[in-house]
């Protein structure tokens, strides 16, 4: 695909050499001092432009084979969130529940049930050489980025077929063999990650982009500023993905938001951003495709702020009374799963198709259930393996 039309020349460092003959001379070099090779300086990142919308209509028939496919992807995350939220009753003490040991899927568990289309859109673009981070709510990037759906059950279950092995869990999914660098407890963590990722891949000259997911909460975080900073002054190939679900736990988010969120503070830095319905798969589609089109091009970062919901509570075992159930149900009429079998429909699709995708997601997740039912538990020496040593020493 196209980019965006800018000047790609941006990026060019300019001679030091002006500089060092104007430099005072503030005697350090005459006394001895070994003289520091001067690196050329970046020249200051331009502000890149705003994309422009695709000239392409979101219900042209054309289009039905993509739509399924992108459903498709949405359906497995649903019926993967839904079988693990009911297998994590019981799992967690919090929100005035008492963990009786009796779950399947132990620990807290954030769904993104809701938000399925903005994982989809944007990893329907990427390879897996591309590298993604993710959060606490990462069941769909993971899915969306090709891992296995098996073993993400598995790592849930604690089994030893999972990704961590089963010492893992929920948050701390990762699967490198397609670029997962993992999910992520510490609100706003992967944003710093995702920039040096995408760093390493500029050093290695890689054609490889990073995408980066984060919540409407970790944009009041340091990290944000920090990784963004960093991404344009080295005009780096990274995509950042605000997946704005207007919750941050259990507080609304827009009123601890200050001045216009997201995109406001990335175009304060000079990083074109857009905004887009996140629960329209082929809208993010779209747009996604233009902004991982200029990122892979070399235009610099670039971020994507997705509107969207979250439908579920914070945790699994979290109701959400804090909520007004209007706001809940207008967001169920707005539920991207629906959203695309209504434009399937329109478009002269058959609602059979998509019921035999939906089929063929819940087999895939029973499989999943059935083989971590099956899997062992970790052996107990795993306890020793996989972690940090900080030596014996003692602690200051
Ligand atoms: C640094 C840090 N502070 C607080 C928390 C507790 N916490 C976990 S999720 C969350 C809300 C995050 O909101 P957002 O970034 O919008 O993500 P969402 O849960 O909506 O997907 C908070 C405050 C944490 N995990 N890390
Ligand atoms: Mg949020």
């Amino acid at each position: 695909m196209e980019a965006e039309g800018e000047d790609m020349g941006a990026h060019k460092s300019h001679s030091w050499k002006a500089h060092e003959h104007s430099a005072p001379n503030r005697g350090w070099a005459d006394a001895g001092t070994p003289k520091r090779a001067h690196r050329p300086l970046h020249s200051p990142a331009k502000p890149s432009q705003a994309p422009k919308p695709l000239e392409r209509p979101l219900s042209d028939p054309a289009r039905i084979p993509l739509l399924q496919r992108l459903y498709a992807q949405m359906a497995r995350i649903r019926a993967f969130e839904n079988a693990a939220e009911t297998l994590s009753q019981g799992g967690v003490s919090a929100y005035n529940k008492t963990a009786d040991g009796s779950a399947k899927v132990r620990g807290p568990l954030h769904l993104s049930t809701g938000q399925e289309a903005v994982a989809v859109g944007v990893c329907a673009h990427l390879r897996a050489s591309d590298y993604l981070t993710s959060t606490h709510r990462g069941h769909g990037h993971t899915l969306a980025k090709g891992a296995d759906l098996s073993r993400m059950m598995g790592e849930l279950y604690g089994k030893s077929n999972g990704f961590n092995g089963g010492k893992g869990g929920s948050m701390h999914i990762a699967d490198f063999s397609v670029g997962m660098l993992g999910a992520n407890g510490v609100v706003a963590a992967g944003l710093p990650i995702a920039t040096g990722a995408a760093h390493a891949q500029k050093l290695l000259g890689r054609d490889d982009i990073t995408v980066c997911f984060f919540g409407d909460g970790a944009i009041n975080r340091g990290p944000f500023l920090e990784a963004l900073n960093w991404a344009q002054v080295h005009q780096l190939q990274v995509l950042f993905v605000c997946e704005d679900n207007r919750w941050s736990a259990t507080t609304a988010s827009g009123p601890m938001i200050a001045g216009d969120g997201a995109s406001a503070r990335s175009e304060s830095l000079g990083i074109a951003a857009a905004a887009v319905d996140g629960n329209d798969v082929l809208a993010v589609h779209d747009l996604a495709e233009q902004l991982v089109g200029a990122v892979r091009s070399g235009a610099g970062p670039r971020l994507l702020h997705a509107l969207t919901y979250r439908i579920k509570g914070h945790v699994s075992v979290d109701l959400a009374a804090y909520r007004d159930p209007a706001e809940v149900a207008a967001a169920m009429h707005n539920d991207p799963l629906a959203k695309a079998r209504e434009r399937f429909v329109a478009m002269g699709g058959t609602s059979a198709a998509l019921d035999a995708i939906d089929a063929q997601a819940s087999a895939e997740v029973a499989q999943a259930m059935q083989t971590a039912d099956a899997a062992p538990w970790p052996e107990p020496a795993g306890a020793f393996t996989d972690i940090q040593t900080t030596g014996d020493g003692q602690w200051y």
